[in-house]
């Protein structure tokens, strides 16, 4: 059973793992094709990557009115994430993973449409170009995306944690783990402005007809306290999940549920993500 309801404490990223570490990964150009059109992701490869053994991915969306770059262009400093994931590998306290970090947008396109359908994309064109091309537990020497959904997960930031829970919703069969960060759902009856209520309730309904249930589904959130502009959108769903154990079991520890959720202090911003990477990413997998 799960534990009552509480805003969770998380462990800060340590300062030192925002510097450049000694083993650092590479971040490399991905292009694929969707419905015709030649889309970009980048792709973080860890340090020592070996392409005789197979990975786990984390494929990861940026927020409103930016791109694939956002990761790991940084907020003003040289690429924070890709130094934190370098420091996360390089200590073990997390196995070395792919991070691919693809766009919703293509040029016209409406970013909030754009973001609640990307599950297409990432379905139809995406996880099967990226996953035949670099050795993952789907690559063509494996058997298939569907068998391996315990080693993908899917998050992202703002727009990108809508498309998660677009993803979610729909694509239960391909991904088992979820890290949406500072943005709720807006797909239940009413839209953006159901209530928290009416939110969980929708994707209960979305995992029980899946066929998928709580023993096979992780999702670790996170957002960045009160001064998130999501905050007051995404703690009244969460919250509406907590209360549904039987889907969206509350625990501190993955043995004793599959839903986590944190409050840090950093609002909207690249911080939020890396603190929820940092945090979500080594209990992910396997
Ligand atoms: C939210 C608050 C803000 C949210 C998205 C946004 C999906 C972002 C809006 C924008 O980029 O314009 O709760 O949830």
């Amino acid at each position: 059973m799960g534990k009552t309801y509480r805003p969770n404490a998380y462990r800060d990223v340590p300062s030192e793992y925002y510097s450049e570490c000694r083993k650092q990964g590479s971040v490399v150009p991905f292009s694929y094709k969707a419905d015709g059109k030649d889309k970009k992701a980048l792709v973080y490869v860890p340090y020592g990557f070996d392409a005789a053994r197979r990975y786990d991915v984390l494929y990861l969306l940026h927020g409103g009115a930016d791109d694939e770059t956002w990761y790991f262009r940084g907020e003003g400093e040289s690429s924070p994430l890709s130094n934190v994931l370098d420091h996360m590998f390089e200590s073990g306290e997390c196995d070395p993973c792919l991070v691919v970090t693809p766009t919703y947008m293509t040029p016209g396109a409406n970013a909030f449409e754009a973001a609640a359908n990307f599950y297409r994309e990432l379905r139809d064109c995406l996880i099967p170009a990226f996953e035949s091309a670099y050795p993952t537990y789907a690559d063509a020497a494996n058997d298939g995306i569907i068998s391996s959904r315990r080693h993908r997960a899917y998050g992202g930031f703002s727009l990108g944690s809508l498309s998660t829970w677009g993803v979610f919703e729909h694509c239960l069969d391909e991904v088992a783990y979820y890290m949406p960060i500072s943005g709720d759902c807006w797909s239940a009856p009413g839209g953006q402005r159901a209530s928290g209520e009416a939110k969980a309730d929708y994707l209960e309904n979305a995992v029980k007809s899946s066929g998928h249930g709580r023993d096979d589904i992780v999702i670790y959130a996170g957002c960045g306290g009160p001064g998130d502009i999501a905050y007051p959108h995404m703690t009244p769903q969460l919250e509406a999940m907590a209360s549904k154990p039987g889907t969206f079991c509350f625990c501190d520890d993955f043995r004793d549920g599959n839903f986590f959720y944190f409050q840090c202090d950093s609002g909207h911003t690249m911080t939020t993500c890396i603190r929820t990477v940092y945090n979500a990413l080594p209990k992910f997998f396997g």
